[in-house]
C-alpha cells in the first residue's frame, strides 16, 4: 500500500541527485557555490567560499565530491555527511570541511523545498522573533570610529563592533578606506602590513571609554583583536576593557593552543568569543568544556554545515556557551540565509555578525532575509531562502585575491 506521507515528500527516485555543479563568481568579491539538482527538478544551493583559497575547495568538490554525489538520495543528509567525513579518511581541515558544508547546506535546502518548509522549522521551529546582529564600525582614529558607531546606531543597530587605527601603524586590521565595504582580501598576492602591540593596547581602551561616553550604555559594543596578542597581553586588554562592558572581545589570542585562554580568564570577566577559523567540534571542545569562552563563532560554511554546527551548538549549550556566527562578507548570502534559520532556532543563540554584502553580490544571490530594528529576519520560503542567478554570476569572472599578512617592525612574521 502506498504511504501517502512518503508520496507527498517524493519517492527516493525523485530524490536522486542527478546533477551537481560548482559556480565560481566575483560580484564584488569571490564566491564559490555548489548547486545540487534532484531527479524531480529540485535545486539546493550551498556556499563553499574559503577566502583566498577558493579554487582549492572548488577543485575538491569537482574532483572528489561531485562524482560521489551523483545517484545518491538527497534525503540522506546525515549519511552523506558521514560518507564525506569518514569516507575521505583525511579528516577535518578548512578545505574538506567547507566542501562538506556546501553539500550539507544544499541538501538541507532541498529537504526544505521538498517538505515545503523553511529550514528553521525543520530544525525544530522558532525560538525567537528575530536575530540580533552586530554591524562593523571602523575609523582611522577614535573620532572617526565614534562617529561611525553613531551612524550604525542611527541605522537601528543595537550592537556594533568597533575598530580604529593605531597611531604609527599603516593598515591595521578592520580599518578600511571604504567604510561600508571593509574588504580585507584586496590584492592578488598578500599585502604586507605591519604590527606592533604596545600602541594597540594603549588606544583600544581609550576608544571604548569614548564610545561609552558618547553613546551611553545601552548599545552593545564588540571588538576583534584578530589573533594579534600573546595570552598575557590579551588578559591585560580584557581587564582594561572591563569598565566599558563589552558584549565580547573576539580572537584575543590564537586558539591553536587553548591553554592561552585560561590565562585570560584568570584575569578578566570580559566575555570572550572565538572560533571563526575553527572547522570542527574538536577545535572547540576544550574551550567549551573548560568554560574558557562565552561565544563560539564557528559557522556553517567553514565547519561542516548545519549537520556539524548543530552538534557544536548542542555541546556549547551544556556549558552555557552561546553562538555568535562569523558573518563577514566573504561568507556568501547562502551562508547568511542558512545561518539565520539556524539562529532563529538555536536555543543558545547569542548574536550574529552582519557585514552587509554589496549590491552586486545581493543581485547574484537573491534572498528573502531582511534587516529590521537591529535584527535580521529569515524568510518563510522553503529551504534557506537564498538562490543564485547563474546567468548574472557568469558575468563576474573569478579574480584571484589573498588576505594580507602582518610583520613586526623587525620583519618577523606575525598573525594577521
Ligand atoms: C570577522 C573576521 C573577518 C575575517 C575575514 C577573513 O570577525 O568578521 O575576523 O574580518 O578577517 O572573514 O576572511
Ligand atoms: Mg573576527
Amino acid at each position: 500500500m502506498a504511504n501517502p506521507q512518503s508520496e507527498a515528500h517524493g519517492s527516493s527516485r525523485d530524490r536522486e541527485i542527478v546533477a551537481a555543479r560548482v559556480i565560481v563568481t566575483c560580484p564584488g568579491r569571490n564566491f564559490v557555490t555548489l548547486k545540487i539538482e534532484t531527479r524531480s527538478g529540485v535545486f539546493g544551493a550551498g556556499d563553499a567560499t574559503l577566502n583566498g583559497r577558493e579554487l582549492a575547495v572548488a577543485a575538491y568538490l569537482e574532483h572528489h565530491v561531485i562524482p560521489n554525489l551523483i545517484g545518491r538520495d538527497a534525503g540522506r543528509i546525515e549519511d552523506t555527511w558521514q560518507f564525506f567525513y569518514r569516507g575521505a579518511y583525511w579528516r577535518r581541515g578548512p578545505v574538506t570541511m567547507t566542501a562538506i558544508a556546501a553539500v550539507d547546506v544544499a541538501l538541507w535546502d532541498i529537504l526544505g523545498k521538498m517538505a515545503a518548509m523553511p529550514l528553521y522549522r525543520l530544525l525544530g521551529g522558532r525560538s525567537r522573533d528575530g536575530v540580533l546582529v552586530y554591524g562593523h564600525a571602523n575609523g582611522r582614529d577614535i573620532e572617526e570610529a565614534t562617529a561611525e558607531v553613531g551612524r550604525y546606531i542611527s541605522l537601528g543597530y543595537r550592537a556594533v563592533r568597533a575598530q580604529c587605527g593605531v597611531p604609527g601603524l599603516k593598515k591595521p586590521y578592520g580599518v578600511s578606506r571604504l567604510k561600508d565595504a571593509y574588504e580585507p582580501a584586496e590584492s592578488e598576492l598578500p599585502l604586507e602590513t605591519e604590527w606592533s602591540t604596545p600602541g594597540y593596547l594603549e588606544i583600544v581602551p581609550k576608544l571604548f571609554a569614548r564610545l561609552r561616553a558618547e553613546h551611553g550604555n545601552e548599545v552593545e559594543l564588540l571588538h576583534d583583536a584578530h589573533h594579534r596578542l600573546m595570552p598575557v597581553e590579551a588578559a591585560r586588554l580584557a581587564r582594561d576593557l572591563e569598565p566599558h562592558r563589552l558584549f565580547w572581545l573576539e580572537d584575543a589570542t590564537p586558539a591553536d593552543n587553548p591553554d592561552g585562554f585560561e590565562l585570560i580568564r584568570r584575569h578578566s570577566v570580559t566575555p570572550l568569543a572565538v572560533g571563526e577559523v575553527f572547522n570542527s567540534i574538536w577545535d572547540s571542545k576544550r574551550l567549551i568544556e573548560g568554560r574558557l569562552i562565552d561565544f563560539i563563532r564557528s559557522t556553517i560554511v567553514h565547519a561542516g554545515g548545519i549537520t556539524h554546527v548543530r552538534r557544536i551548538a548542542d555541546l556549547a549549550a551544556m556549558y552555557q556557551v552561546r553562538t555568535g556566527f562569523h558573518g563577514a562578507t566573504d561568507l556568501s548570502p547562502v551562508t547568511m540565509g542558512a545561518a539565520l534559520h539556524f539562529d532563529t532556532w538555536a536555543p543558545n543563540f547569542g548574536i550574529q555578525e552582519y557585514m552587509r554584502h554589496c549590491e552586486q553580490t545581493d543581485e547574484v544571490f537573491p534572498h528573502d532575509y531582511l534587516f529590521r530594528d537591529g535584527r535580521l529576519h529569515c524568510g518563510e520560503s522553503p529551504g534557506h531562502g537564498v538562490s543564485i542567478d547563474e546567468k548574472l554570476a557568469a558575468r563576474f569572472p573569478y579574480s584571484p585575491k589573498q588576505l594580507p599578512i602582518a610583520r613586526l617592525e623587525d620583519g618577523s612574521m606575525w598573525d594577521w
